[in-house]
């Protein structure tokens, strides 16, 4: 049995036309369903559905043997030891800095003001803000980032922008871009080696699904 772990939402639906190229339907939806076992058209391959941020844990402790994950989620976890063989080039975003339109950002930074920044990646912003000289104060928020420059929790905040929509929608502008984000497949290393042959066909075929820009 081939376990597969991805997240509800936009990594589980940008993920099924990469399984379809591997010959995979999900024979379940999960919106109508409360499982979070989903069965396919292949019985030895099964989804298991997980938090975004818990798909990496699944499979660096074998509960699954692949997984689709965010950069934000690898890099922010620490997970780098996970074998990563894809870039999917999906779910694709970017992390930034956006601030409140009527806030100097690039006055505040020039002259040395101390920033109070609210994010749900703080080592990210940590290191960025470090790697600029920026003095920074963090405060870590589990959601609704937007909200912080508008109620004076924060002069800025670091977040994931894919159209610009949530910003604009909450006069907020983009003043910083960090990094460039998408989802990666994600293997479990002992699986690979126990299972490889049916995992070699799954990352064959996603990698020729991959959607190129
Ligand atoms: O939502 P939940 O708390 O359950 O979990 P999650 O936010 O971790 O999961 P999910 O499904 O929202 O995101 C999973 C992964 O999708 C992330 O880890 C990213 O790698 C990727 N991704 C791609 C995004 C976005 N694009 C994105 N736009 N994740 C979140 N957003 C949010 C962003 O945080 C902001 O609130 O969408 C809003 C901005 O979108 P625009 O289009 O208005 O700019
Ligand atoms: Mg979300």
């Amino acid at each position: 049995m081939i376990t597969l772990a991805l997240s509800k939402g936009r990594i589980f639906d940008e993920t099924l036309p990469l399984l379809a190229a591997a010959g995979i339907e999900v024979t379940e939806d999960p919106d109508k369903s409360r499982k979070l076992i989903l069965a396919t058209t292949r019985p030895d391959v099964r989804v298991v559905l997980v938090r975004a941020s818990d798909v990496p844990t699944y499979v660096q402790y074998g509960g699954a043997d692949l997984g689709v994950t965010g950069l934000d989620v690898l890099l922010e976890g620490g997970n780098q030891g996970l074998y990563q063989p894809l870039d999917l080039r999906i779910a694709a975003c970017r992390l930034s800095v956006a601030v409140r339109a009527d806030y100097d950002y690039a006055s505040a930074v020039k002259q040395g003001s101390r920033l109070t920044v609210a994010t749900k990646y703080v080592n990210l912003s940590r290191n960025f803000f470090a790697s600029k000289g920026v003095h920074v104060d963090l405060i870590k928020l589990y959601g609704s980032m937007e909200l912080a420059p508008l109620t004076g929790l924060a002069d800025a905040i670091v977040d994931l922008v894919s159209t610009g929509n949530t910003l604009k929608a909450n006069h907020l502008v983009e003043v910083e871009r960090i990094m460039d984000i998408s989802a990666r497949l994600v293997v479990n290393q002992a699986a690979l080696k126990l299972k490889q042959a049916p995992i070699r066909r799954i990352l064959d075929a996603f990698a020729s699904a991959i959607p190129q820009s």
